[in-house]
């Protein structure tokens, strides 16, 4: 079904609930085969500080655009999801105050009307809809450490397990449980592999000490995967996406000790401050980002940046294939 203004909803059949909106550049590359890239905007709207955040929002889709990939920026503006953003829809995003939305907010947020930046569980449902298979972001939720008594688990997780979106990330942030997330991906039967590495990297540092199962050298690898899962049959199960671990540049990581040291300080603050829910996750990283005097925030945007170069390479190869 074509709206107007170049507007295409999803056939009437298949309306989700609620409805998105694609750009008209993200709808002509899908029709047209070009490689597409989605990307969040938590990150840019609850994960970095202003006006830093505008710079990366529109740094990122520049990485894609001078790589000949389609940036496919995602949120939901005036209760409306958008798979695509034009330049004021950007500004929005990084500028104004909105609401975190992961999958289970979408209908309560189109309701209201409001607008709400898209974690990456909810991207990654959103890019699925639309067709987009590549998604780059800095950092995957996780399990959090102390989750076997608060159950505090990202939706991120069971997002991978039932969208095919593969997501580039600079693997979890050590403020999480990693050995529990591994474990859960493995469960969820979400398939992990590591970019250059055999070890899963945690964010601001290339390493973890845990160990995975495989390792891909190239983007073309990546792309032969997702043509697997593509080839597959489903059997009527969701098709599950790909965490692609991509590390942190060398150079560009956080020093180890201080690393330990703030993040300990993190944990505390956040333990004092009793902060529950989905506020755990911003209220560390703005701690960490304050309390390193910005240097994790240089680090943060170096993988973010580094992901999204990562992630137009394997669109570039899997719309080559
Ligand atoms: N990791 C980051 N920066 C972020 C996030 C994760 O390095 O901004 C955001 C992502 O949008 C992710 C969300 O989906 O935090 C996870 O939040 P929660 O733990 O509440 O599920
Ligand atoms: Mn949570």
């Amino acid at each position: 079904m074509t709206g107007g203004d170049g507007i295409r909803l999803l056939g009437s059949s298949l309306v989700p609930n609620p409805p998105f909106l694609l750009s008209d550049e993200v709808a002509e590359a899908l029709e047209t085969g070009k490689p597409v890239v989605a990307l969040e905007s938590t990150i840019i709207s609850h994960g970095l500080p202003r006006p830093r955040n505008l710079e990366a929002a529109r740094d990122f889709e520049a990485v894609l655009r001078d790589a000949g990939v389609v940036p496919a920026t995602i949120a939901v503006l005036d209760g409306i999801p958008r798979v695509g953003l034009d330049d004021e829809g950007v500004r929005r995003i990084a500028d104004e105050e909105m609401a975190k939305a992961s999958i289970r907010d979408l209908p309560i947020i189109a309701a209201r009307g409001t607008s709400a930046a898209t974690t990456v569980a909810a991207t990654t449902h959103l890019a699925a809809l639309a067709g987009v298979r590549v998604f780059a972001t800095g950092g995957l939720g996780g399990v959090h450490r102390g989750a076997s008594s608060t159950f505090d688990e990202s939706a991120d997780l069971t997002a991978l397990a039932q969208h095919p979106v593969a997501v580039v990330t600079a693997g979890v942030k050590s403020v999480l449980d990693i050995g529990a997330t591994l474990e859960r991906l493995e469960t969820l039967s979400v398939p992990v592999v590591g970019f250059g590495t055999g070890e899963f990297p945690s964010f601001w540092l290339p390493t973890s000490g845990f160990d995975l199962d495989w390792r891909v050298e190239s983007a073309e690898e990546v792309a032969a995967i997702l043509k697997a899962q593509d080839a597959a049959p489903a059997d009527g199960r969701p098709r599950a996406g790909l965490v692609v671990a991509n590390p942190v540049p060398e150079g560009e990581g956080w020093d180890r000790a201080e690393h330990d040291r703030v993040l300990a300080q993190a944990f505390a603050a956040a333990d004092a401050a009793k902060v529950r829910g989905k506020a755990v996750t911003p209220f560390l990283l703005s701690f960490i980002v304050t309390a390193s005097e910005g240097v994790s925030l240089e680090v943060n945007l170096a993988l973010a940046r580094n992901n999204v170069r990562v992630a137009g390479a394997i669109a570039t190869a899997y719309a080559a294939r």
